[in-house]
């Protein structure tokens, strides 16, 4: 029989039982939100920024149907360069693990991994939400349903205006996931500072985060995600015309090439980075780094003062 428990690194294994801060990475970012070959190079850069400050990273992904938490540069490799890696959410890793295949896994599958191993927080770059005309589409991601009952720090620049906005956050409500800006009372839109909407919430540190996640720990009332949405300084958003006309285009595109399921996120991703030549690349990696680089922040915070 096939073992198909869930793989740990050595250095997460070992941190992890040392109680040492460990921060989650995705997958699917790398192998079907960037481009080739920037995603490679930007996956390593991305481990080195939680390095940078004091945690270690483990980027969770499938590696010919093993699932693993802390992949190692080779499979990181793998996973970045070879063709037909599946876009794995949580629904998908039991069938894909199955079949042996290569696979990135989601906000939801990497929060759903990431909890089970007993890490506490995760950096991503913008979470899946409602998209637009999901009113006939019924296409919400998993990612929201998932982080309804993941108990995981999620910094995250927000979600990009590729989405419905409003009707995301709606949904976070709805579906009791926390969300809290960091330094701020807006909530991002990804490659732009300020998405349109108030939060109730905002946290000014690292600390305060740590505290926010001891406090829910010890109430031990549910089991939602905590989203700490931390925007770009205003200085290094995309321009909001180049944001808005490549926005309106690959909506049309969309439209025009009958694009639907969980093909919709990668093929306006791609479209961005294709239509700004690179600019909107660049300013996802900046988002990317920087949310890195507050996630093991405050898993440090965390690790000093939570037990649980
Ligand atoms: N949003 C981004 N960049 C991404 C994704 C979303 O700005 O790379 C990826 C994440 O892995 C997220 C997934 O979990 O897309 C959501 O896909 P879907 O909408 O099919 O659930
Ligand atoms: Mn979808």
């Amino acid at each position: 029989m096939t073992d198909f428990h869930i793989q740990h690194g050595n250095e997460v294994a070992e941190a992890l039982r040392d109680g040492r801060p460990v921060v989650a990475l995705e997958s699917t970012i790398v192998s079907h939100g960037l481009p080739r070959p920037d995603n490679l190079r930007v996956a390593r850069q991305i481990e080195q920024a939680v390095r940078d400050a004091g945690a270690v990273p483990a980027t969770i992904g499938m590696v010919g149907g093993r699932l693993a938490v802390g992949l190692d540069d080779a499979e990181l490799t793998r996973l970045a360069t070879a063709d037909g890696v599946a876009k794995l959410s949580v629904r998908d890793l039991a069938v894909a693990a199955a079949a042996g295949a290569d696979g990135a896994t989601t906000v939801a599958a990497t929060s759903a991994v990431a909890a089970a191993a007993g890490i506490r927080v995760f950096a991503t770059g913008g979470l899946g939400g409602v998209h637009r005309e999901a009113a006939q589409s019924f296409d919400e991601s998993a990612d929201l349903t998932t982080l309804a009952r993941t108990p995981i720090a999620v910094v995250c620049a927000g979600v990009k205006s590729i989405l419905d906005v409003g009707a995301t956050l709606e949904r976070m409500e709805t579906l009791g996931v926390g969300v809290v800006g960091y330094r701020t009372r807006r909530f991002p839109g990804f490659f732009v500072t300020d998405g349109g909407f108030d939060l109730d919430w905002s946290v000014d540190s690292p600390e305060q985060v740590a505290a926010v996640l001891a406090a829910r720990a010890a109430h031990d009332l549910h089991d939602g995600a905590l989203v700490v949405a931390n925007p770009l300084p205003v200085d290094e958003q995309l321009d909001r015309d180049l944001h808005d006309r490549t926005l309106a285009d690959g909506l049309a595109l969309l439209d025009r090439d009958g694009v639907t399921g969980k093909a919709v996120t990668p093929y306006l991703l791609a479209h961005f980075h294709s239509a700004t030549e690179g600019a909107s690349l660049a300013v996802n990696v900046r988002i990317i780094l920087r949310n890195a680089d507050l996630a093991a922040r405050i898993a440090v915070a965390a690790a000093g003062t939570v037990a649980g």
